[in-house]
């Protein structure tokens, strides 16, 4: 199969590390520091985050997994609401292992669908060790990866006809802040034909205690994982964290619907940046935001899809009401 440029040019490299820069320049001169988690995806951010998918706590994968298992057929029905046997791209927007996506992908073979699945995802090796698993596991499945951040793969899809069904799983919209998640939802929608589909994961929100163990791990995975972001700072920007003296936490806010993490910083420290020839100062106790991750309810994820112009088709969720992947169509 022919593959979209599978490798980042070096002039996509170059622009990817003069927007890191101004990101970092940007956030960490706030009031409130701020590092965007967008960043956590490097190829050991993303190795990380395969780990906390697998803990005991972080509930969300393993759920949406015996969601997919269990709506299946259901959900493969929801995707291909013409009996046609139109050909159509099954586009997959951060798909990391697609150990979820399998599931479907298999039922959607047995059904004798005509498709081509398009993994997107920021890391080239995420992505290799997918397509080896599925060219050993799936070898008949047509795979098209892309290595792109989303606005640049639904770019490229966009050019390209035939009819898309566009997956976006494992509750990654709930990483917007709901300004960006609005338009990010709009500019999904955008190019979609009326038999074109979306599929979205939302995690719900349910016992805070719950949520909040899932963002703080007690082996402390999801620790490595926030401190890996000042790591490729040190690795790509040349800066000086001392991982030694800074912290992980977090906390879910059940009012907002919010889980936020923070790097927090134990004692006054000063880090400098070679690459934006800059000192940044840090009293004692100050905090860099990291990371929002929202948690929904049913009537929110409707108003939402509402705002950005699609209508929901399917709702489906688990047996414990944790997670809910909703089917939507513009
Ligand atoms: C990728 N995203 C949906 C994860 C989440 O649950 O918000 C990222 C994550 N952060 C800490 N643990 C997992």
């Amino acid at each position: 199969a022919a593959s979209l440029g599978s490798e980042l040019s070096s002039e996509t490299q170059n622009q990817e590390l003069e927007t890191l820069k101004r990101h970092v320049a940007e956030g960490l001169q706030r009031p409130q520091k701020t590092l965007s988690s967008m960043y956590f995806y490097d190829d050991e951010g993303s190795r990380l985050f395969q780990q906390i998918m697998a803990l005991p706590e972080y509930y969300p994968t393993r759920t949406e997994f015996q969601l997919f298992t269990r709506h299946q057929a259901a959900l493969a029905m929801a995707l291909r609401p013409t009996a046609t046997q139109e050909p159509f791209f099954l586009l997959e927007l951060g798909a990391g292992d697609g150990l979820k996506t399998k599931i479907l992908l298999r039922h959607l073979l047995e059904t004798n669908a005509a498709f081509t699945y398009v993994p997107v995802d920021i890391s080239g090796a995420a992505l290799d060790g997918l397509t080896a698993s599925l060219s050993e596991e799936l070898p008949e499945l047509r795979v098209e990866p892309i290595v792109a951040d989303y606005s640049e793969a639904l770019r490229l899809m966009a050019a390209r006809p035939g009819r898309k069904v566009v997956l976006f799983l494992g509750s990654n919209i709930g990483n917007f802040l709901p300004t960006d998640r609005l338009a990010f939802l709009r500019t999904l929608a955008a190019p979609l034909s009326p038999n074109d589909r979306l599929l979205i994961g939302f995690d719900l929100q349910k016992d805070p205690r719950i949520i909040r163990a899932a963002y703080d791990d007690t082996q402390g995975v999801t620790a490595a994982f926030n401190l890996n972001l000042l790591a490729r700072l040190n690795r790509e920007l040349g800066a000086d964290f001392d991982l030694a003296h800074w912290q992980h936490y977090t906390d879910y806010d059940p009012l907002a619907g919010t889980v936020r993490s923070f790097l927090v910083s134990p004692r006054a420290q000063a880090v400098h940046v070679s690459a934006l020839n800059q000192t940044f100062e840090f009293a004692a106790w100050e905090t860099i935001h990291t990371e929002n991750s929202y948690k929904f309810t049913a009537p929110q994820i409707k108003v939402l899809a509402a705002e950005a112009g699609l209508t929901v088709t399917d709702f489906f969720t688990d047996e414990q009401d944790y997670f809910a992947d909703v089917v939507l169509r513009p």
